[in-house]
């Protein structure tokens, strides 16, 4: 048997955020995982700051720009200015 209160929490976590999908980005780990390595234009296995714009351009970002950069400035540990295969998984929580 359901109880009440977890069914009204199943409701608000299921529902509140796709009232949300608007602002955010609606896609899954494994989509954004391909699309920021379609993204990868050079295939060197990391994403710079002009393929991650292009990366949030292709997400639908209406500010792809400076998307990549809060990206950089919060994924990129090692401070090469790139986001690589280790920090992509950052970059994926990130994102989302
Ligand atoms: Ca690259
Ligand atoms: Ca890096």
């Amino acid at each position: 048997m359901v109880h009440v209160h977890d069914f009204v929490a199943g409701f608000v976590t299921v529902w509140f955020p796709r009232l949300e999908v608007k602002e955010k980005v609606s896609v899954t780990k494994e989509q954004l995982l391909k699309i920021f390595q379609d993204c990868d234009k050079n295939n060197d296995g990391c994403l710079d700051k002009a393929e991650l714009k292009e990366a949030f351009r292709v997400l639908g970002s209406r500010g792809p720009g400076v998307r990549a950069r809060r990206a950089i400035h919060h994924c990129d540990n090692n401070l090469d200015g790139v986001i690589s295969d280790q920090e992509i998984s950052l970059l994926i929580s990130y994102a989302l």
